[in-house]
């Protein structure tokens, strides 16, 4: 059984001390020592009343997510709360580091809960597909009222001891030694006559107001788009206060919690949940490799890529010197970065003082001598390989020893611009996405030479500015880009066969994407690739067919969003673009001079020809070596790209529509289609053949 619980007599307190490291989830070990412990204290005589506290940086974090969805021995949570609901002596928790889940349900179940300033308390089930299931959604609201309830569990955030003091969470914050702290209340609690408060035996305050479940079904749809969990929580919610029965509201929530664990989004999301835990871990790169410290940065760059990056730093209280051209470019680039910051004050999100802070520790320069003190110096200069090897060139000239010297490129090769210096173990890609302040995902890729330190340095980087760093291997277009050209080829060759751009963009919003392929491509620029080509001298004939569409719209002036038309029409201040029959027109001809028959095609099809591709490409990825595992591809999709998260990422979800269903229909389009796009990637095929899927690599 794992975890275990420590029982110590303190006097005439006894001490239960829940140790289940690193965070106390409650294993079979943890539940059985609970409900021991709480038997033995009912037992000795000695023993006025229970002291419940975590061993280490947490209290319980919640149910251990790993038993989820399998067999569990000893006994359950609900026979632990049950043991503790019917003690004689009053339980007192003392929260000494995270309580979450599980964890703050059996806080609840507590008589009296006292809490250390820096411990967090929260409910974040709904973020795992499921709901408070050990008795959160009837004891919280009878607690704090209905209102105040649903907002905590809808949200899942965790709040600090103050703030659970002010929601009515817990009785007391205790500076110093939390475990003394709750003996002391303990104590005070039996000088008063040993009262237990059972949350169980109170009504809810509010909540005859019907308002307020419409408010939270509506901020749900809004804030949860297409998840079933939070409408789950809702009901158990109005079962608290329409039946105003205990017993009767938990029968309600263990219902709703069943339909929960066997809901497909639970899954997802729960794979979701140790793939970012396992993204930071790197079989040749040891836990104990030793990292640089990163007190300053440095980014070449202010445009949008360069201000957002160095905005990232800013914001986790790191220095920044950006480097632009001239001064013009400089004062440019900083006037964003400032505006950026006010639009944050206008909307309630950041104080003066805050920009003001911020500001104060970014320095603009148009000197490469300036950068010499930087831990890590970021380039974000045009994704031109002849650019950014000259600017390495300038780069390796100033940089001190031992400092990082990382490129922002998307796709672009590593070991050029590594062997462009004398330090290739210092060089090493950090890909961050558009808005690079907000956007979460940091693609960290190692070149042929790049030192472990390097890298290890680089992962704790990205934990540190907030973002979740996965690690590829160096080739063309890294993980994400690489399988976001295969789906973006599709679309563009569905729309030739029959499809009109709108439709295409339908079908995947459908899917729960945030934005279609040609949504996408207006929002980023149709002139980049347009442009590209010019310069190149490319002749039209040589235009890949699928950048045809673009590029007739780019001789129109229609560069998306920015010009207010693309594939869309975008009307002053709008970013929702509207359908053009124009473009509509556009593609037929195009068609046409291609001599393409057109003809109807099912949304089906057009899902299954965007997304199979990205899988079957992700399959190749994982032959080459370029993502570690396959959970490392669904938490670079997600996090960079906006594939629903519901869904656990292409790997995760092709694995549950069956690797075979996926093969047959590759094998069809390769018959009908052609291309290497729909080549089966022999890691694909070979899964097939063994009935196995991507889950069976993660290892
Ligand atoms: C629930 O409680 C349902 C109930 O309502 C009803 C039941 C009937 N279980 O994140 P970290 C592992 S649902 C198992 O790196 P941090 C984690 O995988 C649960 N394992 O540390 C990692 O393992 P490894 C509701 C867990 O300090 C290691 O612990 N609770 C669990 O940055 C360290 O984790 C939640 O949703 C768990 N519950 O953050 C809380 N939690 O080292 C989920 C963690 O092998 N947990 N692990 O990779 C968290 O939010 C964060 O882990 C926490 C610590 C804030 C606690």
């Amino acid at each position: 059984m794992k975890g275990t619980v420590h029982y110590e007599l303190r006097n005439n307190i006894a001490l239960l001390t829940i140790d289940n490291p690193p965070v106390n989830p409650l294993s079979s070990g943890v539940r059985a020592g609970l409900s021991e412990g709480i038997s033995n204290a009912l037992a000795d005589d000695n023993v006025e009343a229970i002291v419940m506290t975590g061993a280490g940086r947490a209290f319980i974090a919640g149910a251990d997510i790993s038993e989820f969805g399998g067999a569990s021995e000893g006994p359950s949570l609900h026979d632990c709360l049950n043991d503790m609901d019917a003690s004689s002596k009053p339980i007192i928790a003392a929260i000494n580091g995270t309580a979450f889940g599980g964890g703050l349900e059996v806080a609840l179940c507590c008589h009296y809960r006292v809490i250390a300033p820096s411990a967090q308390v929260g409910l974040p089930e709904v973020k795992l597909g499921l709901l408070p299931g050990a008795g959160g959604t009837q004891r919280l609201p009878r607690l704090v009222g209905a209102e105040k309830a649903l907002d905590f569990m809808l949200t899942g955030d965790g709040i600090p001891g103050p703030a659970a003091r002010e929601l009515g969470i817990v009785d007391a914050v205790a500076d110093g030694d939390i475990v003394e702290a709750g003996i002391a209340f303990a104590n005070d609690i039996i000088a008063q006559g040993s009262p237990v408060r059972r949350i169980r035996d109170e009504s809810v305050p509010d909540g005859g107001d019907p308002e307020v479940f419409d408010k939270a079904r509506q901020q749900a749809a809004r804030r949860m788009r297409k998840r079933f969990a939070p409408e789950m929580i809702v009901q158990c919610v109005e079962a608290a206060v329409n039946l105003n029965d205990f017993d009767a509201g938990m029968q309600v929530e263990a219902e709703n919690f069943a339909q929960c664990l066997k809901h497909p989004q639970r899954e997802a999301l729960i794979h979701m949940f140790f793939a970012e835990r396992e993204v930071a871990k790197i079989p040749d790169v040891p836990k104990d490799t030793p990292v640089q410290n990163i007190e300053q940065a440095a980014v070449i760059g202010c445009g949008t890529m360069g201000g957002g990056i160095s905005m990232s730093f800013l914001n986790v209280g790191i220095p920044v010197t950006v480097l632009e051209l001239d001064q013009e470019a400089l004062d440019r680039g900083i006037g964003v970065i400032k505006r950026n910051y006010d639009i944050q004050v206008q909307r309630g999100r950041m104080s003066v003082e805050e920009v003001d802070q911020r500001m104060g520790l970014l320095t603009g320069t148009t000197r490469y001598e300036d950068l010499g003190t930087a831990d890590v110096i970021i380039e974000a200069v045009y994704e031109n390989i002849d650019v950014k090897v000259e600017t390495f060139k300038k780069i390796e000239a100033v940089a001190k020893p031992g400092a990082i010297l990382a490129s922002n490129t998307s796709g672009l090769d590593v070991d050029r611009m590594a062997d462009a210096t004398s330090r290739p173990e210092a060089v090493i890609g950090l890909h961050f996405f558009s808005p690079a302040n907000v956007m979460r995902l940091l693609e960290v890729v190692r070149g042929g030479k790049t030192s472990k330190e390097t890298i290890a340095t680089s992962m704790m980087l990205g934990k540190r500015l907030n973002k979740i760093a996965v690690l590829s291997g160096n080739a063309p277009g890294f993980i994400g880009n690489r399988m976001l050209g295969r789906y973006t080829t599709q679309a563009g060759e569905i729309i030739l066969q029959g499809a009109t751009p709108y439709q295409v963009d339908n079908a995947i919003l459908g899917f729960g994407m945030p934005m279609g392929p040609f949504q996408m491509n207006d929002l980023v620029g149709l002139d980049l690739g347009w442009r590209a080509r010019k310069l190149s001298g490319m002749a039209p004939e040589d235009v890949p067919v699928t950048a045809r569409v673009a590029d007739k719209l780019c001789e129109m002036e229609r560069f998306g969003q920015k010009t207010n038309r693309g594939y869309y029409i975008y009307l002053k201040g709008s970013r929702a673009g509207q359908a053009d029959p124009e473009v509509v027109e556009i593609v037929e001809q195009t068609s046409a001079e291609l001599g393409i028959t057109r003809r109807p095609i099912e949304d089906d099809e057009v899902l299954k020809r965007c997304l199979y591709p990205l899988i079957n490409e992700g399959a190749r990825i994982l032959e080459d070596g370029i993502a570690i595992r396959p959970c490392d591809i669904d938490i670079v999709y997600i996090n960079g790209y906006g594939f629903p998260e519901v869904t656990g990422g292409p790997m995760f979800w092709a694995d549950q529509q069956g690797l075979d269903n996926i093969l047959a229909d590759i094998k069809k389009f390769q018959e009908e289609y052609g291309g290497d796009a729909w080549e089966p990637a022999p890691l694909l095929e070979r899964l097939v053949a063994e009935g196995k899927s991507f889950g069976d690599l993660q290892g």
